[in-house]
């Protein structure tokens, strides 16, 4: 008999599938075995972007090709194999920095409503970060208040999408070899929007058709993300809500409570999740709750919104992206309240075989069979109690086929950039240097990112647990964002106590010394600026070189999805930062295309693209390139400095 194949490794995961199936629920995991992936489009082998086409111009595996054949391969308008894979490759980049970017455009917005009081509810919470922020942009800070300096910041960030000329803002936040090297190359991106549309022409029907170049100008429209969209909505956010902070919660299915209202808040956008917690906590509300039976309001988050949520208000996870569907298979959860991204329209489908309520609340995001009810953030308290309201008024809806797995693990989440500064270098000296300290002297190897989804092409959670684990054996620090972090929060890596248990002699003795888990969770998707924003940091602390690409570091995408993930992949590796993608490679039907992205981009970014499904092997990439770069440093051989007593010096003056 064929062994059964593996779907997930987080048994309250399982647990759950299982119970779908007897539901007769549909989820990913089961529409992930009847929708095949296309072969075709999965290589990047097929471009639709005109009526003349869709144009297939893969190549049949194993086959030889004769150069005729290899002229005679291409599309109706003569497009190569080449152009087509880099065109799709680059918008599918501009689409993750749109998503981003938007995010980014939608807090602008807000940081504006709330600096000048048109956002009732909402103020600044971390003056320190927007004095910082104003001294950054140089905004005078003089007498004036904070919300007088708010405004200007929010008008300068918000000019940030449509500028047309220039270089973004936070560039210069960047080492100066880096934003050199943007220069010359001539991908300093120049606002945001500008980026986006340009690489939408660019891969428009007979515009660019030279593959470097449109990979190139791919790198500029990522850096528009990574240094634009995503830093600016991270920043702001950090001012209105708080910058986070270590704290503890937990994670997994088993969050959620049989006696009470189980809201689930999902997505990314975080204004009406944080109104919504405050409501949930209102004594209105909660004897509203109990008079209809429940004995009060259980929140907890989804995806990326369950990041914001847990890093600065310890509200729980339920769980990460393919757990959505399986948190509606509970029975348990009275609404799932959503805003945008990584929202599956399966849900609604889940949905209708057991009471949840979705609620749509996002003017950009409907769907069909979902009741919609917008989020108004001027009326921000209203609008959050209307819908807890309407998830509270399900409850007596919960019919008895409800099963909510044991499972959850406590986890820490919370560390910033500024918190790790913090750790590390104390309040009055806060630095990265006792980090690079243990970096050069060879406790800790090196560092890495490990970010992005779950894809239910490959084992949920696995290839992150199999990569974090050999990561942090060998002695690397791992920082990680998005449902990569909760599949490492819910195996129980995000605790101090991990470090004694997984990973090496160095890097647990510093873990130790620190009080810090070996996996740090660093926020949600738009959060990776903030790994930029560390790597720079330690650039800047200096011993590791002159620019992000000297640093001992790696990134990777195990299991990502989202157009999001190669957006965050291009712009981690456009600043430098080699990075591993598993699962699927969308270029893999072009040689020449892969390697410029494997090859050529190192010698001109100083970093670069590579793919390896096995998370094992995925590591060992990373971990060859950690050491390569320990090695041009000249750290390779860094031994701990040891302190001689008297015996010792007497021994070795007998030699
Ligand atoms: Fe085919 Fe060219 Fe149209 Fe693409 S642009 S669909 S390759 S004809
Ligand atoms: S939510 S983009 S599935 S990480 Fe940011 Fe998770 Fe990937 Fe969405």
């Amino acid at each position: 008999m064929p062994e059964k194949e593996v779907k997930s490794i987080d048994p309250a995961t399982i647990e759950m599938i299982e119970k779908a199936a007897s539901d007769g629920a549909l989820t990913a995991f089961q529409r992930a075995e009847t929708t095949r992936a296309c072969p075709i489009g999965e290589e990047g082998s097929c471009c639709n972007i005109c009526a003349m086409g869709p144009c297939r111009v893969m190549v049949a595996r194993g086959k030889q090709e004769t150069a005729e054949e290899r002229r005679r391969r291409v599309g109706v308008c003569g497009a190569t194999p080449e152009t087509i894979s880099a065109r799709m490759f680059v918008r599918k980049i501009a689409a993750g920095t749109a998503s981003h970017g938007d995010h980014g455009r939608v807090m602008a917005k807000f940081f504006l409503a709330v600096a000048k009081g048109e956002a009732p509810g909402y103020t600044i919470k971390d003056e320190q970060k927007l004095l910082q922020l104003a001294l950054d942009l140089g905004v005078e800070i003089g007498n004036r208040s904070n919300e007088e300096i708010a405004v200007n910041i929010a008008e300068l960030l918000l000019n940030e999408f449509g500028k047309q000329e220039g270089e973004l803002l936070f560039l210069r936040r960047a080492p100066l070899k880096r934003q050199q090297l943007w220069r010359e190359l001539g991908i300093a991106p120049r606002g945001i929007d500008i980026e986006v549309a340009e690489a939408m022409h660019r891969t428009h029907m007979g515009t660019d058709q030279e593959y470097h170049d449109l990979l190139d100008f791919g790198v500029k429209v990522a850096l528009a993300d990574g240094w634009g969209g995503s830093m600016i909505a991270t920043e702001i956010q950090d001012v209105i809500f708080g910058t986070p902070a270590p704290l503890l919660s937990q994670i997994n299915l088993g969050v959620l409570k049989e006696d009470e209202v189980n809201v689930i808040i999902h997505g990314h956008e975080p204004q009406l999740a944080e109104m919504m917690a405050v409501a949930a906590k209102d004594p209105e509300m909660i004897e509203y709750a109990k008079s209809k039976g429940a004995k009060g309001i259980n929140l907890a988050g989804m995806c990326c919104t369950a990041n914001e949520m847990l890093m600065r208000h310890g509200v729980p996870i339920a769980g990460n992206f393919l757990q959505q569907e399986l948190a509606v298979v509970t029975g348990a959860v009275e609404a799932m309240v959503v805003d945008v991204q990584c929202i599956m329209q399966g849900l609604v489908d889940t949905a209708n075989c057991y009471h949840t309520k979705i609620i749509t609340t996002d003017f950009r995001a409907k769907i069909q069979g979902a009741t919609h009810m917008e989020f108004e953030e001027r009326n921000a308290f209203e609008s959050a109690k209307r819908i807890l309201k309407a998830a509270i008024d399900n409850f007596v809806n919960r019919g008895k086929n409800v099963r909510i797995p044991k499972y959850k693990t406590d986890m820490i989440a919370g560390f910033s950039h500024e918190t790790i500064n913090y750790l590390m270098g104390g309040m009055f000296r806060a630095s990265y240097r006792p980090l690079n300290d243990n970096i050069i002297n060879g406790r800790i190897r090196g560092v890495a990112g490990v970010v992005g989804c779950n894809n239910p092409r490959t084992p949920h959670d696995a290839g992150n647990l199999d990569m974090v684990k050999e990561l942090i054996k060998n002695d690397v620090l791992v920082l990680q964002t998005g449902c990569m972090a909760m599949a490492s929060g819910k195996a129980g890596l995000m605790v101090p106590e991990a470090a004694a248990k997984y990973a090496g002699p160095g890097l647990a003795s510093v873990c130790e010394a620190v009080g810090i888990p070996p996996v740090l969770h660093m926020g949600a998707c738009i959060d990776n600026s903030r790994i930029l924003t560390a790597a720079t940091a330690m650039v800047k602390d200096g011993g590791l070189g002159d620019d992000i690409s000297d640093l001992p570091v790696a990134g990777a995408a195990p299991e990502w999805m989202s157009e999001k993930a190669l957006a965050i992949g291009q712009y981690v590796v456009g600043s430098g930062i080699f990075t591993v993608f598993g699962v699927n490679w969308p270029t893999s039907g072009s040689k020449e295309v892969s390697d410029y992205l494997f090859k050529g981009f190192e010698e001109k970014l100083g970093a670069m693209w590579a793919f390896e499904p096995d998370p094992t092997k995925a590591a060992r990439l990373m971990i060859d390139h950690i050491d390569k770069k320990r090695k041009a440093l000249g750290i390779d051989k860094a031994r701990e400095r040891v302190l001689y007593d008297m015996e010792m010096r007497r021994e070795l003056d007998k030699v």
